[in-house]
C-alpha cells in the first residue's frame, strides 16, 4: 500500500449542529474548533451550521445541508471537514459518501494533538489506546483505509508512528497497551503514596486548556514547563516542590487542561494522569480572565472534576491575565471556590498575595501547636521537620521548644510534649 509523505497542509470546513443546547453557543464551539484545527496543523477555510432539533442519528446534517456542504466544500477546495460533534460510523460513512473527502470529528482532532503531544512513555501508551479504541468503534476494515491513511491531521500515532489498522492486530495491541497502562499506574500509585508520606501538601493546577496553568508553575517554582499559546501544550504531569518565605514546602502539580466535549475515550485513558488532582490538598483553579467565556469554562472545569471524583476539595480560584487590557469586569466570586483572587501568572502581579492564600489555607487543615520535645525524644525531629511548618524554634535547658503548625495526625503524635 502506498503512503502519502507529503506535508499537504488539510484544508477543512468546520462543521456544527446547533441544537440550541450545551454549555457553549455553537459559533463559539467552532471557534475553538477552529483553534485545535489549527494547533493540529490544519488550515480553516469555512464554516457551516445547521440549526436543528437535534444531530440527525444516520447522518449528521439533513438531506438538503449535506448538499449545500457538498457544494461548498467544493467551492472552497476543502481536502475535509471536521464535525464539532463525536460522529458514530453510519454518519461518518453517510458523509464521506456524500462529500468524497476526508471526514473528521472534535474527538480525533484532538486525539490527534495529543498523539502529536505525548512525550513521556506514559503519555504515548496513554494516547495509543485512545486512538486504538477511537478507531475501534468508529471503523472498521474498509473505514479506516478508505478515509484515514490518507496523510494530514487525524492519522497519526504517538511519535509520527503509523496507528494498528488491522482489526485484530488492534485488539492485541490494546491489550498491551491496557498492561503496560497497569505497570504505569503502579508506579504512580507508589510515587503517590510516598508523597502522601512525606505529609507535604500537594497543590494542583487545573484549569481550561490554555489558562496559563504550566505559566503559573513556572513562576511560583521556577520550573520550566513549556507553556504556550496552544490548546493541549501540556500533556504530562509536572511536580515541583517550593518553598515559601516563611519555610513552608508545597508541592505543585500541574496537569492536563480540560475542555469542553473532552472525548470520553481520552478521559478513560488519562485517569491516571488527570486523577492527580484527586489527591491534593488543595486545587488551584486557573481561569483566563480575558476569555470571553471564561464562565461557561469554569463550569466545564466543575463538571470535569466531578466526573473525576476530584470535587468537593478545597478550590482557589484565581483570575489570571488581569494584566491584559480587554478584561471583562466584574470578576465575580467564584461559588465553588473558598476564595477568588486576581493574578498575572506572566507578570507576577499578586503571585505574592496567592503564595500567602495558599498558606493561609493549607493552615487552615492545620492547629498551631507549642511543642517541648525532650533531648531523649530526637527521633521525633524529624517528624517535626518532615511535616509541620515552624514558626519559631529555640534550644532550651530541658529540650527542642517549637511553635508549629501541625495535622490532626502528627498532633496526636505529638500530645505528650504539648506546652
Ligand atoms: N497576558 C498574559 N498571558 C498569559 C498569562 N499567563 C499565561 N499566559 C499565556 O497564555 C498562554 C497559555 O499559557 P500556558 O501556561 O501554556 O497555559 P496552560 O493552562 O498550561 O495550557 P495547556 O497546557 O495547553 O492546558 C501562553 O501563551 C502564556 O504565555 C498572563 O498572566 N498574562
Ligand atoms: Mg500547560
Amino acid at each position: 500500500m502506498l503512503y502519502n509523505t507529503e506535508k499537504e497542509t488539510e484544508r477543512v470546513v468546520l462543521v456544527g449542529v446547533d441544537t440550541g443546547s450545551g454549555e457553549f453557543d455553537t459559533e463559539s464551539c467552532l471557534d475553538e474548533l477552529a483553534e485545535l484545527a489549527q494547533t493540529a496543523g490544519a488550515e480553516v477555510v469555512g464554516r457551516l451550521i445547521q440549526k436543528r432539533e437535534s444531530v440527525n442519528r444516520a447522518s449528521y446534517l439533513g438531506k438538503g445541508k449535506t448538499e449545500e456542504l457538498r457544494a461548498y466544500t467544493e467551492f472552497t477546495e476543502a481536502t475535509g471537514i471536521i464535525c464539532d460533534d463525536e460522529l458514530n460510523q453510519n454518519q461518518i460513512r453517510s458523509l464521506e459518501n456524500a462529500l468524497n473527502i476526508k471526514v473528521m470529528d472534535r474527538t480525533l482532532l484532538i486525539l490527534d494533538i495529543f498523539a502529536k503531544r505525548a512525550a513521556s512513555a506514559e503519555g504515548k501508551v496513554q494516547v495509543e489506546l485512545a486512538q486504538l479504541k477511537y478507531n475501534m468503534a468508529h471503523l472498521t476494515g474498509r473505514g479506516i483505509e478508505m478515509s484515514r491513511l490518507g496523510g494530514g491531521i487525524g492519522t497519526r500515532g504517538p511519535g509520527e508512528k503509523k496507528l494498528e489498522t488491522d482489526r485484530r492486530n488492534i485488539a492485541d495491541r490494546i491489550s498491551d497497551l491496557n498492561k503496560e497502562l497497569k505497570e504505569i499506574e503502579n508506579h504512580r500509585r507508589v510515587l503517590r503514596e510516598k508523597r502522601i508520606e512525606s505529609n507535604i501538601p500537594v497543590i494542583a493546577l487545573v484549569g481550561y486548556t490554555n489558562a496559563g496553568k504550566s505559566t503559573l508553575l513556572n513562576t511560583v517554582t521556577g520550573a520550566d514547563v513549556l507553556a504556550e499559546d496552544k490548546l493541549f501544550a501540556t500533556l504530562d504531569t509536572t511536580t515541583r516542590s517550593v518553598e515559601t518565605q516563611s519555610g513552608a514546602k508545597y508541592l505543585f502539580t500541574d496537569t492536563v487542561g480540560f475542555i469542553q466535549k473532552l472525548p470520553h475515550n481520552l478521559i478513560k485513558a488519562f485517569r491516571a494522569t488527570l486523577e492527580e488532582a484527586r489527591y491534593a490538598d488543595i486545587l488551584v483553579h486557573v481561569v483566563d480572565a480575558s476569555n470571553p467565556k471564561r464562565q461557561e469554562q469554569m463550569n466545564v472545569v466543575y463538571s470535569t472534576l466531578k466526573e473525576l471524583g476530584a470535587e468537593g476539595k478545597p478550590v482557589l480560584t484565581v483570575y489570571n491575565k488581569t494584566d491584559k487590557e480587554d478584561i471583562e469586569l466584574p470578576l465575580i466570586n467564584d461559588s465553588k471556590a473558598s476564595y477568588t483572587m486576581a493574578i498575572s501568572a506572566a507578570t507576577g502581579k499578586n503571585i505574592p498575595e496567592f503564595m500567602e492564600k495558599l498558606e493561609d489555607m493549607v493552615r487552615s487543615f492545620k492547629r498551631s501547636i507549642s511543642v517541648l520535645i525532650p533531648y531523649s525524644e530526637g527521633r521525633l525531629l524529624s517528624i517535626i521537620h518532615g511535616s509541620c511548618e515552624i514558626t519559631a524554634s529555640e534550644t532550651r535547658d530541658d529540650g527542642y521548644y517549637f511553635e508549629l503548625y501541625a495535622d490532626e495526625e502528627t498532633e496526636n503524635r505529638l500530645r505528650r510534649f504539648l506546652v
